[in-house]
Protein backbone atom coordinates (compact mmCIF):
# COMPACT_ATOMS: atom_id res chain seq x y z
CA UNK A 1 0.00 0.00 0.00
CA UNK A 2 1.26 3.44 -1.34
CA UNK A 3 0.91 5.84 1.45
CA UNK A 4 2.42 9.72 0.84
CA UNK A 5 2.65 12.35 2.82
CA UNK A 6 2.53 15.80 1.22
CA UNK A 7 2.71 18.93 3.62
CA UNK A 8 1.08 21.86 1.75
CA UNK A 9 1.53 25.82 2.60
CA UNK A 10 -1.46 27.50 0.42
CA UNK A 11 -0.24 30.67 1.75
CA UNK A 12 3.22 30.34 -0.89
CA UNK A 13 1.50 32.15 -3.69
CA UNK A 14 0.39 30.64 -6.95
CA UNK A 15 3.64 28.60 -7.40
CA UNK A 16 2.76 25.78 -5.06
CA UNK A 17 5.75 24.55 -2.85
CA UNK A 18 5.56 20.80 -2.42
CA UNK A 19 7.51 18.60 0.42
CA UNK A 20 6.72 15.38 -0.14
CA UNK A 21 8.12 13.14 3.22
CA UNK A 22 7.84 9.59 3.97
CA UNK A 23 6.07 10.02 6.85
CA UNK A 24 4.52 12.79 8.75
CA UNK A 25 2.00 12.06 11.23
CA UNK A 26 2.33 15.75 12.60
CA UNK A 27 -1.46 17.19 12.76
CA UNK A 28 -1.98 21.10 11.94
CA UNK A 29 -4.83 22.69 13.75
CA UNK A 30 -4.30 25.91 11.84
CA UNK A 31 -7.07 26.08 8.72
CA UNK A 32 -3.98 27.76 6.99
CA UNK A 33 -2.27 24.69 6.54
CA UNK A 34 -3.20 21.14 5.36
CA UNK A 35 -1.67 17.61 5.68
CA UNK A 36 -2.04 15.69 2.73
CA UNK A 37 -2.31 11.79 2.96
CA UNK A 38 -2.78 9.38 -0.04
CA UNK A 39 -3.31 5.47 0.08
CA UNK A 40 -4.52 3.31 -2.29
CA UNK A 41 -7.90 1.87 -1.79
CA UNK A 42 -9.19 -1.77 -3.38
CA UNK A 43 -12.31 -1.53 -0.91
CA UNK A 44 -15.48 -2.74 -3.12
CA UNK A 45 -16.60 -1.20 -5.51
CA UNK A 46 -12.83 -1.19 -7.08
CA UNK A 47 -12.25 -0.21 -10.33
CA UNK A 48 -14.42 -1.38 -12.45
CA UNK A 49 -16.41 -3.29 -10.19
CA UNK A 50 -19.85 -2.78 -11.88
CA UNK A 51 -23.25 -4.45 -11.06
CA UNK A 52 -26.62 -3.08 -11.66
CA UNK A 53 -29.21 -5.57 -10.17
CA UNK A 54 -33.17 -6.26 -10.30
CA UNK A 55 -34.48 -5.85 -6.60
CA UNK A 56 -37.82 -5.91 -7.17
CA UNK A 57 -40.12 -7.30 -9.69
CA UNK A 58 -44.02 -6.72 -8.51
CA UNK A 59 -46.97 -6.51 -10.70
CA UNK A 60 -49.56 -4.15 -9.19
CA UNK A 61 -53.32 -4.25 -9.82
CA UNK A 62 -55.60 -1.20 -10.09
CA UNK A 63 -58.62 -2.06 -11.42
CA UNK A 64 -60.08 -4.82 -13.74
CA UNK A 65 -57.94 -4.18 -16.62
CA UNK A 66 -55.56 -1.36 -15.15
CA UNK A 67 -52.42 -3.22 -14.26
CA UNK A 68 -49.04 -1.82 -13.56
CA UNK A 69 -45.50 -3.57 -13.84
CA UNK A 70 -43.33 -2.20 -10.91
CA UNK A 71 -39.25 -3.20 -10.71
CA UNK A 72 -36.78 -1.67 -8.65
CA UNK A 73 -33.23 -1.50 -9.93
CA UNK A 74 -30.30 -1.15 -7.51
CA UNK A 75 -26.27 0.00 -8.42
CA UNK A 76 -24.48 -2.02 -5.86
CA UNK A 77 -21.26 -0.75 -7.80
CA UNK A 78 -19.26 1.90 -8.51
CA UNK A 79 -20.77 5.21 -9.56
CA UNK A 80 -18.06 7.69 -10.90
CA UNK A 81 -17.75 11.01 -12.41
CA UNK A 82 -15.82 10.71 -15.43
CA UNK A 83 -13.37 13.25 -17.26
CA UNK A 84 -12.88 12.04 -20.72
CA UNK A 85 -10.22 14.35 -21.44
CA UNK A 86 -8.39 16.71 -19.24
CA UNK A 87 -8.59 19.51 -22.05
CA UNK A 88 -5.46 21.33 -22.77
CA UNK A 89 -5.83 25.11 -21.31
CA UNK A 90 -3.56 27.81 -20.88
CA UNK A 91 -5.09 29.43 -18.59
CA UNK A 92 -5.36 26.70 -15.45
CA UNK A 93 -7.41 24.02 -14.66
CA UNK A 94 -9.19 22.36 -17.74
CA UNK A 95 -11.70 20.15 -15.92
CA UNK A 96 -13.78 20.48 -13.40
CA UNK A 97 -16.76 19.73 -11.12
CA UNK A 98 -18.86 21.59 -7.99
CA UNK A 99 -20.36 19.68 -5.59
CA UNK A 100 -22.49 22.32 -2.41
CA UNK A 101 -23.21 21.00 1.01
CA UNK A 102 -24.69 22.54 3.60
CA UNK A 103 -23.05 22.51 7.72
CA UNK A 104 -24.64 23.65 10.72
CA UNK A 105 -22.16 23.89 12.79
CA UNK A 106 -18.48 24.69 12.88
CA UNK A 107 -16.27 21.82 12.69
CA UNK A 108 -12.68 20.65 12.20
CA UNK A 109 -12.69 17.50 9.89
CA UNK A 110 -10.84 15.86 7.03
CA UNK A 111 -11.78 15.90 3.57
CA UNK A 112 -11.72 12.40 1.87
CA UNK A 113 -11.64 12.15 -2.16
CA UNK A 114 -11.62 8.73 -3.86
CA UNK A 115 -10.44 9.48 -6.97
CA UNK A 116 -8.35 7.96 -9.83
CA UNK A 117 -6.42 8.23 -13.09
CA UNK A 118 -6.34 5.54 -15.93
CA UNK A 119 -4.45 7.81 -18.45
CA UNK A 120 -0.64 7.99 -19.15
CA UNK A 121 2.01 8.86 -16.92
CA UNK A 122 2.64 11.77 -15.90
CA UNK A 123 -0.63 11.89 -13.97
CA UNK A 124 -2.87 15.55 -14.19
CA UNK A 125 -2.30 17.69 -10.53
CA UNK A 126 -5.66 18.18 -9.09
CA UNK A 127 -6.99 21.74 -7.42
CA UNK A 128 -9.35 21.60 -4.63
CA UNK A 129 -10.79 24.48 -3.80
CA UNK A 130 -13.19 25.36 -0.52
CA UNK A 131 -15.99 27.91 -1.55
CA UNK A 132 -13.29 30.20 -2.33
CA UNK A 133 -10.26 29.22 -0.40
CA UNK A 134 -7.37 26.74 -2.46
CA UNK A 135 -7.07 23.76 0.17
CA UNK A 136 -4.26 22.57 -2.18
CA UNK A 137 -3.17 20.37 -4.97
CA UNK A 138 -2.14 16.67 -5.39
CA UNK A 139 -1.83 14.38 -7.78
CA UNK A 140 -2.38 10.58 -7.84
CA UNK A 141 -0.69 7.27 -9.95
CA UNK A 142 -2.13 6.58 -13.06
CA UNK A 143 -2.43 3.29 -12.25
CA UNK A 144 -6.17 1.84 -13.20
CA UNK A 145 -6.62 2.09 -9.50
CA UNK A 146 -8.59 4.20 -6.69
CA UNK A 147 -6.65 6.67 -4.05
CA UNK A 148 -8.11 8.46 -0.91
CA UNK A 149 -6.65 11.81 -0.82
CA UNK A 150 -7.31 12.97 2.84
CA UNK A 151 -6.82 16.38 3.49
CA UNK A 152 -6.37 17.06 7.33
CA UNK A 153 -8.01 19.00 10.07
CA UNK A 154 -9.90 21.68 7.30
CA UNK A 155 -11.90 23.82 9.59
CA UNK A 156 -15.85 24.20 8.04
CA UNK A 157 -18.20 27.00 8.97
CA UNK A 158 -21.84 26.62 9.15
CA UNK A 159 -23.54 27.11 6.02
CA UNK A 160 -23.71 26.44 2.30
CA UNK A 161 -20.29 25.67 0.84
CA UNK A 162 -18.89 24.87 -2.76
CA UNK A 163 -16.37 21.79 -3.17
CA UNK A 164 -14.42 22.31 -6.47
CA UNK A 165 -12.37 19.80 -8.07
CA UNK A 166 -10.61 20.66 -10.66
CA UNK A 167 -7.24 19.45 -13.00
CA UNK A 168 -4.59 22.29 -14.56
CA UNK A 169 -3.71 22.24 -18.47
CA UNK A 170 -2.39 19.12 -19.39
CA UNK A 171 -1.63 18.93 -23.15
CA UNK A 172 -2.74 15.08 -23.59
CA UNK A 173 -5.33 13.34 -23.45
CA UNK A 174 -5.59 11.68 -19.80
CA UNK A 175 -8.51 10.80 -17.56
CA UNK A 176 -10.11 11.42 -14.48
CA UNK A 177 -12.23 10.12 -12.16
CA UNK A 178 -13.99 10.50 -8.69
CA UNK A 179 -16.12 8.34 -6.47
CA UNK A 180 -17.24 10.41 -3.48
CA UNK A 181 -16.49 13.20 -1.67
CA UNK A 182 -16.52 12.74 2.19
CA UNK A 183 -16.37 16.06 4.40
CA UNK A 184 -16.08 14.29 7.95
CA UNK A 185 -19.03 12.88 8.35
CA UNK A 186 -20.85 13.87 5.19
CA UNK A 187 -20.72 11.81 2.00
CA UNK A 188 -20.83 13.14 -1.12
CA UNK A 189 -21.24 11.14 -4.38
CA UNK A 190 -18.69 12.67 -7.53
CA UNK A 191 -21.48 11.40 -9.38
CA UNK A 192 -23.98 14.07 -8.30
CA UNK A 193 -21.93 17.01 -9.12
CA UNK A 194 -23.68 20.24 -9.21
CA UNK A 195 -22.02 21.77 -12.05
CA UNK A 196 -19.47 20.76 -14.22
CA UNK A 197 -16.90 22.21 -17.52
CA UNK A 198 -13.17 22.85 -18.59
CA UNK A 199 -11.54 25.89 -19.83
CA UNK A 200 -11.70 24.73 -23.58
CA UNK A 201 -11.94 27.47 -26.17
CA UNK A 202 -14.42 25.37 -27.59
CA UNK A 203 -17.74 25.79 -25.30
CA UNK A 204 -19.21 22.68 -26.82
CA UNK A 205 -16.28 20.55 -25.16
CA UNK A 206 -16.96 20.57 -21.62
CA UNK A 207 -15.18 17.95 -18.90
CA UNK A 208 -17.23 15.70 -17.20
CA UNK A 209 -19.64 12.55 -17.43
CA UNK A 210 -21.08 9.99 -15.53
CA UNK A 211 -19.84 6.57 -15.65
CA UNK A 212 -21.73 3.49 -16.19
CA UNK A 213 -24.58 5.49 -17.75
CA UNK A 214 -27.53 4.93 -19.73
CA UNK A 215 -28.45 1.28 -18.27
CA UNK A 216 -31.61 0.10 -20.18
CA UNK A 217 -34.40 -1.76 -18.58
CA UNK A 218 -36.77 -4.19 -20.78
CA UNK A 219 -40.27 -5.54 -19.98
CA UNK A 220 -41.49 -8.15 -21.67
CA UNK A 221 -45.00 -10.11 -21.60
CA UNK A 222 -43.88 -13.63 -22.08
CA UNK A 223 -40.08 -15.28 -22.80
CA UNK A 224 -38.28 -12.82 -25.07
CA UNK A 225 -37.11 -15.50 -27.07
CA UNK A 226 -40.17 -17.47 -27.14
CA UNK A 227 -42.78 -14.95 -28.77
CA UNK A 228 -42.59 -12.52 -25.88
CA UNK A 229 -44.03 -8.91 -26.44
CA UNK A 230 -41.83 -6.05 -25.88
CA UNK A 231 -43.87 -3.25 -23.58
CA UNK A 232 -41.27 -1.19 -22.44
CA UNK A 233 -37.95 -0.31 -23.00
CA UNK A 234 -35.80 2.85 -21.43
CA UNK A 235 -32.78 3.62 -20.42
CA UNK A 236 -33.39 4.35 -16.61
CA UNK A 237 -31.82 6.53 -13.62
CA UNK A 238 -31.70 9.97 -12.43
CA UNK A 239 -30.67 12.96 -15.21
CA UNK A 240 -27.68 14.48 -15.15
CA UNK A 241 -27.06 16.93 -17.82
CA UNK A 242 -23.42 16.42 -19.67
CA UNK A 243 -21.83 18.76 -22.29
CA UNK A 244 -19.79 17.23 -25.19
CA UNK A 245 -17.66 15.19 -23.09
CA UNK A 246 -16.55 11.84 -25.20
CA UNK A 247 -19.44 12.45 -27.96
CA UNK A 248 -17.42 15.02 -29.88
CA UNK A 249 -20.16 17.97 -30.39
CA UNK A 250 -22.57 15.94 -32.08
CA UNK A 251 -25.32 16.93 -30.15
CA UNK A 252 -22.76 18.80 -27.87
CA UNK A 253 -25.25 19.00 -24.67
CA UNK A 254 -27.33 15.83 -23.28
CA UNK A 255 -28.91 14.15 -20.74
CA UNK A 256 -27.31 11.25 -19.10
CA UNK A 257 -29.09 8.65 -16.97
CA UNK A 258 -27.98 6.96 -14.09
CA UNK A 259 -27.90 5.62 -10.57
CA UNK A 260 -25.52 6.85 -7.86
CA UNK A 261 -23.79 4.46 -5.36
CA UNK A 262 -25.96 1.76 -3.70
CA UNK A 263 -29.00 4.12 -5.03
CA UNK A 264 -32.35 2.27 -6.18
CA UNK A 265 -34.43 3.73 -9.33
CA UNK A 266 -37.87 2.30 -9.19
CA UNK A 267 -39.94 2.29 -12.69
CA UNK A 268 -43.95 1.69 -12.70
CA UNK A 269 -45.24 0.75 -16.00
CA UNK A 270 -48.93 0.42 -16.56
CA UNK A 271 -49.46 -3.41 -18.87
CA UNK A 272 -52.99 -4.47 -20.31
CA UNK A 273 -53.08 -8.08 -19.95
CA UNK A 274 -56.09 -8.29 -22.58
CA UNK A 275 -59.65 -9.07 -22.55
CA UNK A 276 -59.40 -12.49 -22.17
CA UNK A 277 -57.55 -12.81 -19.33
CA UNK A 278 -54.74 -15.94 -20.22
CA UNK A 279 -51.74 -16.69 -17.73
CA UNK A 280 -48.49 -14.25 -18.70
CA UNK A 281 -45.44 -14.20 -17.26
CA UNK A 282 -43.45 -10.95 -17.33
CA UNK A 283 -39.93 -10.83 -17.63
CA UNK A 284 -37.79 -7.71 -16.72
CA UNK A 285 -34.09 -7.65 -18.24
CA UNK A 286 -31.45 -5.10 -17.41
CA UNK A 287 -28.78 -4.41 -19.88
CA UNK A 288 -30.14 -6.51 -22.03
CA UNK A 289 -27.78 -6.22 -24.94
CA UNK A 290 -24.35 -6.35 -22.06
CA UNK A 291 -23.35 -2.58 -22.92
CA UNK A 292 -21.94 -2.72 -19.41
CA UNK A 293 -19.48 -5.26 -17.85
CA UNK A 294 -20.86 -6.45 -14.38
CA UNK A 295 -18.99 -8.06 -11.98
CA UNK A 296 -22.03 -10.09 -11.54
CA UNK A 297 -24.16 -10.34 -14.58
CA UNK A 298 -26.65 -13.44 -12.80
CA UNK A 299 -28.66 -10.64 -11.52
CA UNK A 300 -29.85 -8.62 -14.12
CA UNK A 301 -33.11 -10.76 -14.77
CA UNK A 302 -36.64 -11.43 -12.98
CA UNK A 303 -39.60 -12.84 -14.48
CA UNK A 304 -42.80 -12.77 -12.34
CA UNK A 305 -46.19 -14.84 -13.56
CA UNK A 306 -50.17 -14.01 -12.91
CA UNK A 307 -52.76 -16.45 -13.30
CA UNK A 308 -56.63 -15.43 -13.25
CA UNK A 309 -58.96 -17.64 -11.20
CA1 LIG B 1 -25.64 -7.14 -12.57
CA1 LIG C 1 -19.76 7.45 -6.54
CA1 LIG D 1 -23.97 -6.46 -18.16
Amino acid sequence: MLILIINFNPNSGAETNYNVTSVNLEQNTSDSKYDITIKEDSSYPSWEEYDYSIENLKIIQKGLFRNYIYVQVKNNGLCVAHGTHGWFSLNGKSCWAKWHFTTIRREVVDIVLRVAEDAPKPSARYKLNLDFMHLGDFQVPATNSWYLVNFHNVLIRPGIHTIFLGTYNVNQQRDYYVDYITIGEKRIEGEEYFSMGGNTLNRNFRGLTIYPKDIRLQLWDGHPEHGGKLFYDSLIGKKQIVIDCSNEILASKRIAHYIENNGKFCVEVPWFSGFFKTPHTIYAILDPNDDLKEVNENNNQQNISIYYS
